[in-house]
C-alpha cells in the first residue's frame, strides 16, 4: 500500500533499502539556526528552522518518501520528530531524543528518511528535545495520491494554520527555571495563529493573520495545536465549519459551532463563506483553567462593499470558563472515522493486552535547594515517572543488545486501586516510582489501553492529551469519573470510531484506546502537555519484529547522530 507511486520507490520500499536522496520524491535542506523575531513589541533570538516561525511546510502525497536533511547550526541539542507518520519498520528517524537516538549536536547533520505510509490529511513535525517544540514547529500536508482525490468536494483553496505559544524570554531560559522550582512552568505571553497573536495584543495589529474568501466559496483549514500546555477552543464568528478530518485520517464530516483542539491534534474543516461579506473574527482560547488570554485571525470576504457598524470584528462568543466536565469533550464525542468502502477502517477485535494504565501528577522530595517548595511535581503513568537514559537511547540499546538502559517490566495494571477520580487525597499515593520501563508486544498483538486520569496531585484533576509513535489508534470509548470494566466496554463504539495519534483523555475521567502493534521498533507514548511530559508522564512499548522478513526492522542509517559521553566532571 505505502509506496505504490512510482515503481522506483515501491521497490526500495519492499526491499528494505533505503537510498540516497535523488529517489526520495520530497526532499528538504531544515537548517536549525537562531533567528531574531519581533512580537508583542519584544524582539528576541531564538531556535528556528531556516529562519523561519513557524517553519517550512513539508508536502508530500499518501505513500511518499520524505528526506529531511537536518543540519544543527544553533548552540543546542536538537531532534526533529514527525509527529504522526507512523515510520513503518523504520523508528531510526522518529526524533525523540533518548528514546530512537541521541541528539544532533551543534555542527551536526542527520539525513532524516520520513516514511509515509496509509496517512492522508494534516500532520506536523517539531523538535523533540526539551523544550525546543516551542520555536521549531512546521506542518506536513499529505495530499492524496495524483489518482485520487478528497472524499469531500473540492475546497477553493486551502489554508493551514498552527496554534503556538510565544514567551517574551528565552523558552531554554523558562524550560530551566521550570525545572529548577519543581512547579508548573512561567506562563507563555500569548498564544499565536501562524505566529501571530492577533489585535488584541499590542504591536500585532498589522500582521494579524487574515484569510481572504471569496462569497459562496468552500475552504479547508488545515489546523495543527502545535502548543505546549493548553487545549484550546475555535470558533469562527457567525459560521459553522464543516470537520472531515483528524491526525492524518478523514472523518464523517461534522457539522459544528466550534472546535476542541489539543496539543499534537489536527483538525481539518471546511469553511463556507457563506455569510453577508463582511470581516469575521475567527478566535482561540483555552478551554479550561482561567488564564485570560486568546488569539485571534480574521475572515474577510473580498468585494466592493461597505462594513458593517462595528466596524471592527466582533469575537464570537465562547462556553464559560470551568463550567463541568461535562462540556470538556463535548466536541470530540462526536467525532467518527470515515470508514466507507473507499476509507474502510479495522477495529482490533481479538485483544491479546489488555492495559489499564493510570495518568497521575505527584511529588518527590525536593533534593536541590531551588525549589519553590520542598517538593517538586512529577508525572506518573501506572505510577512510574519515567527517566530518560543519558548518554545513550533506549533503540539502539535494543537493537545492540546493551544491557542495564531501560527494563522491559512496564506494568499492564496499576498497582492500586482506589478510587481514582475522587477529591485530592493527600498521603502515601503522591509518591511514584521512577525508572525507564518498557512495554515488550509481539508483532501483531492486539491492544486495549484504557487511560484513566486520576485527581490526586492536583486536586482536581487535569485533561491529558496522549500521543502514541508509530502507530494510530482508534479511540473506542470515553467517559467521566472511574472506568467500570463490567459496564463501560459493552458501550464501546467498534464501528466507526475516530482513527488518531492523540487522545484527549477527558478531566477527571477515562479514554479506552485500541490498536495493532505491527511497526516493529521503540514508539514512545506520552502526554503532549509540554509540562508533563517534562515531569515524566511517558513510557515506551517495544514491538519485537515478527516472522517474515518484511515484518522486521530494517537497519540503521549510517549517519545516526553518536551518543556521546558527557564531559568529564570538573576538577577544579
Ligand atoms: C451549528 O452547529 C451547532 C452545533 O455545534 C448546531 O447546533 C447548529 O444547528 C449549527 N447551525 C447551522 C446553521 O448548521
Ligand atoms: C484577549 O486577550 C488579551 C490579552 O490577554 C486581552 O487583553 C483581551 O481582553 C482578551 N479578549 C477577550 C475577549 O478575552
Ligand atoms: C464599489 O461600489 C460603489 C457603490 O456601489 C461604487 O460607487 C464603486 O464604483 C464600486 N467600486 C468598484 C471598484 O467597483
Ligand atoms: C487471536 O489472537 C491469537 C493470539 O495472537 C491467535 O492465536 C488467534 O488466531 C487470533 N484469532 C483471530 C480470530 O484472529
Ligand atoms: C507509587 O509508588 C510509591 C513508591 O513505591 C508508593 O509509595 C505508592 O504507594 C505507589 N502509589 C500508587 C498509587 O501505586
Ligand atoms: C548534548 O548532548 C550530548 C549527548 O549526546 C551531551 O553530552 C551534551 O551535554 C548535550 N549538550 C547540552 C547543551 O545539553
Ligand atoms: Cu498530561
Amino acid at each position: 500500500m505505502s509506496c505504490y507511486r512510482k515503481l522506483k520507490v515501491f521497490m526500495l520500499c519492499y526491499l528494505g533499502i533505503i537510498m540516497a536522496p535523488v529517489d526520495a520524491l520530497v526532499h528538504h535542506k531544515f537548517e536549525v539556526r537562531r533567528s531574531s523575531h519581533t512580537r508583542l513589541c519584544t524582539t528576541k533570538s531564538m531556535l528556528t528552522v531556516n529562519g523561519q516561525f513557524p517553519g517550512p511546510t513539508i508536502y508530500a502525497r499518501r505513500g511518499e518518501l520524505v528526506v529531511v536533511d537536518v543540519i544543527n547550526r544553533a548552540d543546542a541539542n536538537i531532534t526533529i520528530h514527525w509527529h504522526g507518520v507512523k515510520m513503518p519498520r523504520y523508528p531510526w528517524t522518529d526524533g525523540v531524543d533518548s528514546v530512537t537516538q541521541c541528539p544532533i549536536t551543534p555542527g551536526k547533520s542527520f539525513r532524516q528518511r520520513i516514511l509515509l505510509s496509509d496517512e492522508e490529511g494534516t500532520l506536523f513535525w517539531h523538535a523533540h528535545i526539551d523544550w525546543t517544540r516551542a520555536t521549531v514547529h512546521g506542518a506536513i500536508i499529505i495530499l492524496p495520491p495524483k489518482t485520487h482525490t478528497y472524499p469531500f468536494p473540492k475546497p477553493h483553496a486551502e489554508f493551514p494554520i498552527l496554534l503556538g505559544e510565544w514567551w517574551n524570554d528565552d523558552v531554554q531560559q523558562v524550560y530551566e527555571d521550570f525545572i529548577a522550582r519543581g512547579q508548573s512552568a512561567q506562563l507563555s505571553d500569548a498564544f499565536l495563529m501562524n505566529g501571530q497573536p492577533g489585535d488584541q495584543y499590542p504591536c500585532s495589529k498589522q500582521d494579524t493573520l487574515k484569510l481572504s474568501v471569496e462569497p459562496g466559496k468552500t475552504y479547508l483549514i488545515r489546523m495543527i495545536n502545535a502548543m505546549m500546555n493548553f487545549i484550546m477552543y475555535l470558533k469562527i464568528k457567525d459560521h459553522n465549519v464543516t470537520v472531515v478530518g483528524m491526525d492524518g485520517a478523514y472523518t464523517k464530516p461534522l457539522n459544528t459551532d466550534h472546535i476542541a483542539i489539543a496539543p499534537g491534534q489536527t483538525i481539518d474543516f471546511l469553511l463556507e463563506a457563506n455569510q453577508p461579506p463582511s470581516r469575521y473574527y475567527m478566535a482561540g482560547r483555552i478551554y479550561s483553567g482561567r488564564v485570560g488570554t486568546n488569539t485571534t485571525g480574521i475572515v474577510e470576504y473580498v468585494g466592493n462593499y461597505t462594513w458593517p457598524r462595528p466596524s471592527s470584528p466582533v469575537l464570537p462568543s465562547f462556553p464559560e470558563f470551568d463550567d463541568g466536565v461535562a462540556k470538556s469533550t463535548h466536541f470530540s464525542n462526536r467525532l467518527r472515522s470515515l470508514a466507507d468502502d473507499n476509507y474502510p477502517i479495522k477495529v482490533p477485535m481479538n485483544i491479546t493486552h489488555n492495559m489499564f494504565v493510570t495518568l497521575s501528577i505527584n511529588t518527590w522530595p525536593c533534593l536541590t535547594n531551588s525549589c519553590v517548595f520542598d517538593y517538586r511535581l512529577v508525572g506518573s503513568m501506572n505510577n512510574v515517572t519515567m527517566l530518560l537514559p543519558k548518554t545513550q537511547n533506549i533503540l539502539e540499546a535494543y537493537y545492540k543488545g546493551i544491557r542495564g538502559v531501560f527494563t522491559p517490566d512496564f506494568p499492564a495494571m496499576t498497582p492500586i486501586i482506589f478510587d481514582f477520580t475522587q477529591g485530592y487525597k493527600p498521603g502515601n499515593f503522591a509518591p511514584a516510582q521512577s525508572g525507564t520501563a518498557v512495554y515488550m508486544l509481539d508483532y501483531n498483538s492486539e491492544v486495549e489501553m484504557v487511560l484513566q486520569g486520576t485527581n490526586y496531585g492536583t486536586g482536581d484533576g487535569i485533561d491529558h492529551p496522549m500521543h502514541l509513535h508509530g502507530h494510530s489508534f482508534y479511540v473506542v470509548g470515553s467517559g467521566y469519573g472511574n472506568f467500570h470494566p463490567n459496564t463501560d466496554p459493552p458501550n464501546f463504539n467498534l464501528i466507526d470510531p475516530p482513527l488518531v495519534n492523540t487522545v484527549a483523555v477527558p478531566r477527571s475521567g477515562w479514554s479506552a484506546i485500541r490498536f495493532k502493534a505491527n511497526n516493529p521498533g521503540v514508539w514512545f507514548m506520552h502526554c503532549h502537555f509540554e509540562r508533563h511530559h517534562s515531569w515524566g508522564m511517558k513510557m515506551a512499548f517495544i514491538v519485537k519484529d515478527g516472522e517474515a522478513p518484511n515484518e522486521k526492522m530494517l537497519p540503521p542509517p549510517p549517519d545516526m547522530p553518536r551518543c556521546e559521553a558527557p564531559p568529564a566532571a570538573s576538577t577544579i
